[in-house]
């Protein structure tokens, strides 16, 4: 559990800057109406580029899952009024915006801590529950109202997720990590080797455990952000064990489970009565138990694929959030992880479990951003005051400068490595200094960030003058050594004056603006 608590300290970390920005509605695009020009039937243009066709309509019936749909209307998704998608509008790292009355009032949220507040479409007549029938070469699936899966598209969720799995495979693994396009076309493998986890896929309970929580991060937010539609992401109370368990849609396609999988899906569905067994040691190990050992996980996702129709598909590693049925063997994943804490006594809100929740969120957040850099962009009213001296006009400017381009990744939203040294008017120099100046670095072992007078043991100033290598750094309590010069996988860009001016900043006590 060691790296789950490291990872929690961490994301707390960067959840101090991120509170810092004052995030405005304003300057995001309204999502209410936006979303979907309800009406008649037709092929839908689906935004975010991913669609080839298929016919998408509302779903008639709901089984095994409560309420029922309204019938027939078809909906269209389109592009709608988010017409101003570089504001990143409703991104995983603002409050998703457009609430009535708040335009142009400066809030603090930081979602990850406070959750989200209900989009607008949750209270419009047009949002439905149940799921949606996407039809292609013949085939129906079921995937989520259009009006999330557009929320969704637009903080690049679906990419955020697979990137999520991406980053556990990076040392190989089941799947092996990729670049592909449909995932985002980046590769944090390489670009972001601080975000990849000790724990990788299938590798242990600290890997089980943050399964567990980063699905109930996803799980959570969409209760959050449709409250009055939350059954679309309600799991299942039990495994699917008959066809009349599933919605008629998947209902002729049913056809019984392998007898390890009904054997497992028996002893998950009631944990109390097989605490002492293998796969029950910890909830991480449940974790791993349900995501690996016993491939329950990949069965549910397998049970649900078309062989012609992948586009939404619970078996599309890319797209599979989009699914209906994922978020029902999600959420029945996540109902038996409760299940598995009240055996043991304990509850969901317990401390523990928020912050390994929270620690997941900080991590999709950050990998949205990577994808889509917009989202990571400049939402604050309010600049911060102008500053002087030595950092404020000389230091600063080389980390923002177009050739070292440092705070493209260390800006102020979801910074690599939790290290904001700039980027936009919000962010005030002194907090700057304040976050290195005699601070732990978190990949640089027993040396501090900046340690004033000293800059031969300053981390940051070894990390961009290609010093870090050769210094001795040793891994000290939980903070490794990532020795690569910087900017990552390019070498060193400062110019010698650039690097000069740093070195004689920090010789000089590493003074703060004023
Ligand atoms: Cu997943």
């Amino acid at each position: 559990m060691a790296t789950v608590a490291r990872c929690s300290a961490a994301a707390l970390t960067c959840g101090a800057s991120l509170a810092l920005l004052a995030c405005s509605s304003a300057g995001s695009p309204d999502l209410a109406g936006a979303i979907v020009a309800a009406g008649s039937g037709g092929v839908p243009a689906v935004s975010g580029g991913s669609s080839s066709g298929g016919e998408v309509s509302q779903a008639a019936v709901l089984a095994g899952s409560g309420g029922s749909s309204s019938q027939g209307g078809a909906g269209i998704i389109s592009q709608g009024g988010n017409s101003n998608i570089s504001q990143g509008g409703a991104g995983p790292q603002t409050d998703g915006g457009g609430q009535a009355g708040s335009v142009g009032v400066e809030h603090l949220r930081d979602h990850c801590v406070d959750g989200y507040d209900p989009e607008l479409s949750d209270s419009s007549p047009t949002m439905k529950d149940g799921p949606v029938e996407f039809t292609k070469s013949g085939q129906v699936d079921l995937i989520v109202q259009p009006e999330a899966l557009e929320w969704m598209k637009k903080g690049v969720w679906e990419q955020a997720h697979f990137q999520w799995h991406n980053i556990r495979r990076c040392a190989g693994g089941l799947m092996g990590a990729t670049d592909d396009p449909a995932g985002g076309g980046i590769n944090p493998c390489l670009t972001h080797p601080e975000l990849v986890p000790v724990n990788q896929e299938g590798k242990g309970p600290g890997d089980g455990l943050e399964f567990l929580a980063m699905h109930r991060h996803m799980i959570e937010s969409m209760k959050q952000l449709w409250p009055k539609h939350a059954q679309q992401f309600e799991g299942w109370q039990h495994f699917p064990m008959k066809a009349s368990d599933v919605p008629p849609q998947w209902q002729a396609a049913w056809s019984a489970w392998p007898a390890n999988i009904a054997e497992a899906a028996a002893k998950a569905d009631d944990p109390a009565s097989h605490m002492k067994e293998p796969g029950f040691e910890s909830e991480g190990a449940f974790g791993q138990w349900i995501q690996t050992t016993t491939g329950l996980h990949g069965a549910l996702h397998f049970k649900w694929v078309r062989s012609n129709n992948s586009e939404h598909g619970l078996g599309n590693q890319f797209t599979n959030i989009d699914n209906y049925m994922f978020w029902k063997m999600h959420g029945w994943i996540d109902n038996v992880w409760d299940r598995y804490r009240a055996a043991q006594g304990k509850t969901p809100r317990d401390q523990d479990i928020r912050d390994a929740v929270l620690a997941q969120c900080r991590q999709m957040d950050q990998l949205a951003v990577i994808v889509k850099p917009e989202l990571g962009g400049e939402t604050c009213t309010t600049p911060a005051p102008k500053q002087s001296g030595v950092f404020a006009e000389t230091i600063r400017p080389i980390f923002e400068s177009e050739t070292n381009k440092c705070t493209g990744c260390h800006g102020p939203k979801g910074p690599s490595a939790n290290l904001t040294l700039g980027g936009g008017d919000c962010v005030k120099s002194s907090d700057i200094v304040a976050a290195l100046v005699n601070k732990a670095s978190t990949k640089g072992g027993q040396f501090k960030l900046v340690e004033p007078g000293n800059p031969d043991k300053s981390w940051l100033y070894l990390k961009v003058t290609g010093k870090a290598a050769g210094v001795g750094c040793v891994q000290t309590g939980s903070v490794e050594c990532l020795t690569d010069t910087m900017p990552y996988g390019i070498g060193i860009t400062l110019t010698q004056a650039e690097q000069d001016a740093l070195r004689k900043w920090i010789q000089d006590g590493a003074v703060a603006p004023q």
